[in-house]
């Protein structure tokens, strides 16, 4: 156990002292993680969430700003016909706006998400329509949406150069498709934050200076990138200080950072993983108690949001995966019934500056 989790686990170790008998999980009186940051502290929703009274307490108590997790994408906006559908994301934007929380638009041009619509519209119709869903999308949530990730994920898997995909094939390669998306979205609203986003680049120190590189050459050639996404799905297993070498070189551009989708999974997706919970727990505080920690380190102008990928376990994609996550891991900071984790106690402590 580091430093950092015997002083997290104290309140709790203290509080269970007033109970009449000691319970399986202790209790956590976590404060409030938005109060507590000096930065947003943001989460990723659907609109499912939304019906369900106890997810919405949960989140109005401790979040100030709001992702949608699926439906501003391309596949949920537009339509067979080409026509956008902006009913599930409105309701998403009326709810950052009853609740004063910050709405962040993902995502605009993504690799995985070539429309069937898109792929068959002839050459000569490809770009008008490009612009036209990048502006439409963007100035229809101006005042509203803070920043954008304009383009996400254009790093290769393995990290060795850059995804080819329906947007790079028609405007010229990595740099020509990302810096089409920018200047259109700049275009469409000049005050958002307009982000590149990728994962895997704290855990794969290849695919980290891939993206570096990417930024470094945009940015030299103009395009207007104002925030940089890492989105934090962190492998718990790798070397210590891995997280933070990523952080100060991601820091080195001066813009603001946003942990995007931060969530930490307990499973491996391996046949055979002798861990023990106890282990994976504590392999997990750790990685995330050093991107937290990295993040405060960051100079306050560029600690732009800290988002978590869902609220609470049962809320997380991963337990939909099978090349790990699965259906009994545990990767956020609140368990199945809401309940706050150690790990988020270690969170908030580092967000209060102790
Ligand atoms: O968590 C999201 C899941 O519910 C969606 O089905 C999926 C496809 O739209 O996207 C997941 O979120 C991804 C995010 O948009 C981009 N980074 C990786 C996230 C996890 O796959």
């Amino acid at each position: 156990m580091s430093r950092r989790h015997i002083l997290a686990a104290a309140p709790s170790l203290a509080l269970m002292g007033c109970s009449r008998a000691p319970t399986a999980s202790p209790v956590i009186d976590l404060p409030s993680l938005k109060s507590t940051a000096p930065f947003p502290v943001g989460v990723c929703a659907m609109t499912g969430h939304l019906d369900d009274p106890a997810w919405v307490d949960l989140v109005s108590t401790h979040f100030s700003q709001l992702t949608p997790e699926w439906e501003m994408k391309m596949e949920r906006l537009v339509r067979d016909d080409g026509t956008l559908d902006f009913t599930a994301s409105d309701r998403l934007a009326d709810f950052c706006a009853d609740q004063r929380m910050r709405l962040f638009g993902h995502t605009l041009i993504w690799y995985a998400q070539e429309h069937p619509w898109f792929q068959a519209l002839p050459e000569d119709r490809f770009a008008t329509e490009h612009d036209r869903y990048v502006r439409t999308t963007v100035e229809r949530y101006r005042g509203r949406a803070v920043g954008w990730d304009v383009v996400n994920e254009p790093v290769a898997e393995d990290g060795n150069g850059y995804r080819e995909c329906l947007w790079s094939r028609r405007f010229g390669g990595v740099d020509g498709y990302i810096r089409r998306a920018f200047d259109v979205a700049r275009e469409a609203d000049g005050e958002a934050v307009l982000f590149l986003n990728d994962y895997n680049l704290e855990n794969n120190p290849t695919k980290g200076a891939s993206y570096l590189r990417l930024v470094e050459r945009l940015l030299a050639a103009g395009t207007p990138i104002t925030g940089l996404g890492t989105q934090s799905h962190l492998d718990i297993t790798i070397p210590e200080g891995q997280i933070t070498a990523f952080m100060r070189e991601l820091a080195g551009f001066g813009l603001p950072i946003h942990v995007s989708e931060l969530d930490a999974s307990l499973e491996s997706g391996r046949r055979v993983d002798v861990r023990s919970d106890a282990t994976r727990e504590s392999q997990q505080r750790d990685r995330v108690v050093e991107l937290a920690e990295a993040f405060m380190a960051l100079p306050p102008a560029q600690r732009w949001a800290f988002t978590v990928w869902g609220a609470r376990d049962s809320d997380s994609w991963m337990r939909l995966r099978e090349d790990g996550g699965g259906p009994n891991d545990r990767p956020l900071l609140f368990d199945d019934r809401g309940r706050p984790k150690p790990v988020a106690a270690d969170v908030a402590q580092i967000f209060a500056g102790g």
